[in-house]
């Protein structure tokens, strides 16, 4: 029985879920699992051979509509059905709905260990990579990096080499961080005192006007985000509202939006005012933490400030603070071909075998 049979049996609610995997994809495979589906699914896929849902054969293609779309419908049991359809979002979301509105629950298929391992799982991952460094590092595992490598490790846990097997699995963990990012953006919180210029360091980076820049201080309440690529790497750039006492109670919402984005965040840019009376810098012990002492285009700024200086402003100074980002986010890049865990089962699964030979 295959996994995903296994998995549709341990169903008991009608339930639907994404086979080809969540994402974007040029088709879209849904298994839709319930005793209902054929009454459910009626009046809502058309075959074009004008029969009743009832009356379809199985183990064949039936050619049909679902509302605008044109799909193919499976049908392996009465209870058990596969259809197809674009692998664009909103087709499929349309389907999905439509059926979520029926009752049937949108279930993530767990992935298979055989999955997780495969270079199958990698050519899934990317065409959700949107970045060509991310993706060359994806294709390497899609080429069978990955799979060797687990093949390696299962070969050396069977001779019983733990030195070895924990060799390997350190080599694969160091690229982890990295791994788990090449499709979900690093998060970099952008925060510090009111009016410092986080908001303008922000559009100064992506080009564009993203966040409201005003000489008042206290313009930012909600968090503002924004996804680009630094070096190549994805990344999401959270701005913040700006830190200072006040009475205000949407600025106090504001700032404890801040925190929270702080500590949920793989790195902070802390923008200081260079013209302004230095504020003590935050305190986050776990994160990687980077100054921008901004404003250098004023005449006069103390030459003593720790971190580096910019001009939000003019752009003096980015190319060097975003070079400290990339470099504090991917301090290796990883040479060409090396295996690269990418799911956070991986990682989960490399770790417990290091647990497991660590204790043996
Ligand atoms: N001279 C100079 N002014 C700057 C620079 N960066 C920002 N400013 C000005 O500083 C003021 C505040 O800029 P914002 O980017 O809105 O500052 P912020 O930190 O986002 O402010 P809040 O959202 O209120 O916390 C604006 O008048 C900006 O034009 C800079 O590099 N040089
Ligand atoms: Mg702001």
């Amino acid at each position: 029985m295959s996994h995903f049979e296994q998995w549709f049996e341990a169903c008991e609610t009608p339930t639907v879920c994404e086979l080809t995997g969540q994402g974007r994809g040029a088709i879209c495979v849904l298994g839709i699992i319930g005793d209902a589906a054929v009454e459910t699914l009626q009046g809502m896929f058309v075959p074009f051979n004008g029969k009743a849902l009832a009356e379809l054969p199985r183990q064949k293609p039936v050619y049909g509509r679902w509302g605008a779309e044109d799909v193919i419908v499976c049908i392996h049991a009465e209870n058990e059905w596969e259809l197809h359809c674009h692998g664009g979002v909103f087709a499929k979301q349309k389907i999905l709905s439509d059926l979520q509105e029926k009752g049937f629950v949108f279930r993530d298929m767990p992935p298979s260990e055989q999955l997780t391992k495969s270079s199958a799982a990698a050519r899934h991952e990317l065409a959700n990579a949107s970045t060509r460094k991310s993706a060359a590092v994806l294709n390497w595992q899609v080429e069978g990096a990955l799979e060797r490598a687990w093949a390696e490790l299962e070969r050396d846990l069977a001779d019983e080499k733990l030195t070895m097997a924990r060799e390997r699995i350190d080599g694969l963990l160091q690229w982890a961080e990295l791994g788990l990012h090449l499709t979900r953006p690093w998060k970099i919180a952008i925060a510090g005192a009111a009016n410092a210029g986080k908001s303008s360091l922000i559009n100064r980076i992506v080009g564009y006007s993203r966040s409201i820049v005003f000489a008042q201080p206290g313009t930012t309440r909600d968090l503002v985000t924004v996804e680009t690529a630094i070096d190549g790497w994805p990344v999401e750039l959270i701005d913040t509202a700006g830190l200072r006492a006040s009475d205000d109670q949407i600025e106090k919402e504001g700032m404890a939006l801040a925190e929270q984005a702080i500590h949920q965040a793989d790195l902070l840019i802390e923008v200081i005012d260079g013209s302004a009376p230095l504020p003590g810098l935050l305190k986050v012990p776990k994160l990687q933490h980077l100054v921008a002492v901004n404003k250098c285009d004023l005449v006069g700024l103390p030459t003593d400030l720790k971190g580096v200086r910019i001009s939000a402003l003019r752009g003096d100074g980015i190319e060097e603070l975003l070079e400290q980002v990339s470099r504090m986010l991917v301090t290796n890049m990883p040479p060409s071909g090396t295996a690269v865990p990418f799911l956070q089962c991986q990682v989960d699964e490399l770790r417990r075998i290091r647990r497991e030979i660590t204790v043996a």
